[in-house]
């Protein structure tokens, strides 16, 4: 399986984190952001949003970080990332969603300013962020994963973007107990970093 794939995006991260923890082989091809290369038509054929995570697996072409991670995710042997109950898959599902609502509209707009000076709005990115954290933070205070008992795709989907909140000028630390889940997701077994992960790099 091709994954076309940048080294500092967060989607991209949230795939390579979840084959690291499954030992999924993935075949990267780094897809040149900077120099608009996502915009050729051959990418644009793969992706017409010409966006960055695209999974290719034979004939079958796959775009969206939360879809990628439950493709994969759903043909492991192993199904403990992703359960075939209607109700784990649910509640996979209302996270999963957070990940491309909530944090893509807080911390991981808050980054795509300050790191990459994207023409959004810092005061909107922090009225999302300030409803998000709390929430987060409180639901982690009484279970050790987002989903479900174990880590599972969910967890996979929302880690990259809150641990780079930093790099978006937003304090974790007001928020001890999404800190410790932090640091549970980093203590998994094949965990790999990216790029600008607090305390790593
Ligand atoms: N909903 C998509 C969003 C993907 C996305 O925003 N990708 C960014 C990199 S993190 C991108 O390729 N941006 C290129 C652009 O907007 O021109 C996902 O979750 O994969």
């Amino acid at each position: 399986m091709l994954l076309y794939d940048l080294d500092a995006s967060g989607n991209c991260y949230k795939i390579r984190l979840f084959a690291a923890l499954t030992n999924t082989k993935l075949d990267l091809v780094p897809v040149d952001l900077a120099s608009g290369e996502n915009h050729d038509p051959d990418f644009r054929k793969l992706n017409p949003f010409g966006e960055v995570p695209v999974l290719v697996d034979g004939d079958f072409t796959l775009r969206d970080s939360q879809a990628i991670l439950v493709y994969l995710a759903a043909r492991l042997a192993n199904r403990a990332w992703w359960p075939e109950d209607a109700m784990s898959q649910a509640t996979i599902t209302q996270w999963l969603s957070v990940a491309s609502s909530e944090v893509r509209n807080g911390p991981n707009a808050a980054r795509l300013i300050h790191k990459f000076g994207d023409p959004l709005d810092m005061g909107t990115a922090m009225h999302w962020t300030d409803k998000l954290l709390p929430v987060l933070n409180a639901h982690v205070e009484t279970q050790d994963w987002f989903a479900l008992r174990r880590p599972t795709i969910a967890d996979c989907a929302l880690f990259p973007y809150l641990a780079l909140a930093p790099e978006g000028g937003i304090s974790l630390t007001p928020y001890p107990a999404l800190m410790r889940w932090l640091d549970r997701v980093r203590d998994l077994p094949g965990f790999i970093p990216v790029p600008g992960l607090y305390g790593d790099c």
